[in-house]
């Protein structure tokens, strides 16, 4: 563990275009659960598996179900980003960190300061009328209760992509633009098992691709670095 930290840090140490891509795994220690750990929201008793409730058939079929999981799972209050959130928000800020690529829903790359996020799954920060899109702010699901409405008689949804929907063009293309361009990839918390988003690293053309995940990913034999440690431990030593 000692050298390769040591050999993170120096990798940081000499490059100004780094690229992040990360996922729920970066969450966890401050308390949001991910999908695929032992105490991710795979292995909780729910009627059907995360990706049934977050897809788009679902969400329209019973909006009432999908919103009990929403306010339950997906609204932690409280949270707050934890050592890997910081220490890339301030990678960013000195010059060395060109753009946060996430998964994540929960906006605390934001929180923690970094500016330039690209959310390939939105943000449960947002909220949208699905007839008129009219947007509302993300407390008229998360306070309220039922199935939330607008003024138009449309259901609300939040600004996230559900399971069946495409990503948005314009962040993907921003996306591998930064992928391929990027000295050196530092891929961390996810299990690189939802697509497209985990395809994006495909773009990633150079030598120095870092891993840091818990577990392991089908991408390990790739990466130049690997570290399996928690993520936000190794961020409060880079
Ligand atoms: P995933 O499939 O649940 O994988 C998470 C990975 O992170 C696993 O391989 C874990 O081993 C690893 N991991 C967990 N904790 C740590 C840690 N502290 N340090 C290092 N590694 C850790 O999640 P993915 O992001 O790969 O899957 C993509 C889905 C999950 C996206 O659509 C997300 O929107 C969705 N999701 C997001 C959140 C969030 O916004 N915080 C939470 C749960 C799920």
């Amino acid at each position: 563990m000692e050298d390769k930290i040591a050999q993170l840090k120096e990798m940081i140490a000499d490059s100004d275009n780094i690229v992040f891509f990360g996922g729920a795994g970066v969450s966890t220690e401050s308390g949001i659960p991910d999908f695929r750990s032992v105490d991710g929201l795979y292995n909780q008793k729910w009627k059907y598996p995360p990706e049934t409730i977050l897809s788009r058939s679902f969400f329209e079929r019973d909006p009432a179900e999908y919103y009990r999981f929403h306010r339950e799972k997906l609204v932690i209050d409280g949270v707050k980003p934890n050592r890997a959130h910081l220490r890339l928000a301030q990678l960013e800020q000195e010059g060395k960190l060109k753009a946060v690529i996430t998964q994540n829903i929960d906006g605390l790359h934001q929180a923690a300061g970094s500016k330039n996020v690209l959310e390939l799954h939105g943000s449960i920060l947002r909220a949208y009328c699905s007839r008129c899109r009219k947007p509302y702010p993300a407390e008229i699901i998360n306070k309220g209760s039922g199935v939330p409405r607008c003024s138009c008689g449309g259901v609300i949804r939040p600004d996230i992509v559900l399971y069946e929907e495409p990503l948005d063009n314009d962040i993907v293309r921003s996306a591998i633009s930064y992928i391929r361009n990027a000295d050196i990839l530092i891929i961390g918390g996810t299990s690189l098992n939802v697509y497209p988003a985990a395809g994006l690293i495909n773009y990633y053309r150079g030598k120095k691709l870092v891993l840091i995940n818990l577990s392991e990913t089908p991408y390990d034999s790739y990466a130049d670095l690997i570290i399996h440690e928690k993520i936000g431990e190794v961020f409060s030593r880079v």
